[in-house]
């Protein structure tokens, strides 16, 4: 795909600062720090990126607080619609990861603090048939995972990075963070998740990524 092409104006390989082209060197390099990469927390055939790229199919949506709103839906016993200002008074929490994406970048070290993904599932009451989650993004984008993988103490439904909001970029007001997986099932733009009893492929995996998508078993493509 020629997204990698694209990106590899961005990337560097950890600890090989000498492959990379001498501009990019030095616009990379105020965002250096003094550390090595540590190399075991990279997975196989990723690069370290010290930036961090914006990967979007499609056009940034607007965004509307007075006409956004979050539904859990499907094998639940209490379907949910939480509002925009309910949904930012929900009890949150900071994961401290790394981002694996699958064109071949990951950043490491960032913080991300939303709402746990296992305090969304207890509002809402999972059924025990339950075996996958989906999650919808605007523009008709979707996600799938196992509900185990979902419901990880490290799965974030985010809005904030480094302390910072989101930009709308990224995400803004809201994305879910499955930070174990490949970085395509963490859903920009959440606006619903749905709880189901079969695995159904997302936007991304009815193209040829992988239905679970671990990096570290490097499960891209289907
Ligand atoms: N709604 C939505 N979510 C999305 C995407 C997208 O195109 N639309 N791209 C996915 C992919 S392929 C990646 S790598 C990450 C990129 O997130 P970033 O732009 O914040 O780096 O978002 C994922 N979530
Ligand atoms: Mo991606």
């Amino acid at each position: 795909m020629e997204l990698g092409r694209f990106l590899s104006g961005f990337i560097r390989q950890s600890g090989d600062d000498a492959a990379m082209p001498e501009s990019v060197h030095e616009e990379a390099a105020d965002a250096l720090d003094a550390r090595p990469t540590d190399r075991s927390r990279v997975p196989p055939g990723q690069w370290v990126t010290r930036g961090w790229p914006v990967l979007t199919y499609g056009s940034t949506p607007r965004f509307d607080p007075a006409r956004w709103d979050l539904r859990i839906v499907g094998l639940v016993d209490n379907p949910l619609t939480w509002d925009y200002e309910t949904f930012m008074n929900l009890p949150t929490k900071k994961v401290l990861c790394d981002i694996h994406c699958v064109t071949t970048w990951s950043l490491l070290d960032s913080v991300f603090e939303g709402v746990p993904a296992e305090y969304v599932a207890e509002q809402a009451g999972i059924k025990p048939e339950a075996t996958h989650v989906i999650a919808h993004a605007e523009q008709g984008y979707t996600a799938n995972l196992p509900l185990a993988d979902f419901l990880r103490d490290d799965v974030l439904l985010a809005y904030k990075h480094n302390g910072e909001n989101l930009t709308l970029d990224h995400g803004w007001p809201l994305r879910l963070m499955v930070p174990h997986l490949y970085f395509w099932k963490s859903a920009k733009w959440l606006r619903g998740l749905e709880f189901v009893n079969a695995d159904e492929p997302g936007f991304w995996e009815v193209r040829g990524y992988h239905m679970h998508g671990d990096p570290w078993t490097e499960e891209r493509y289907g």
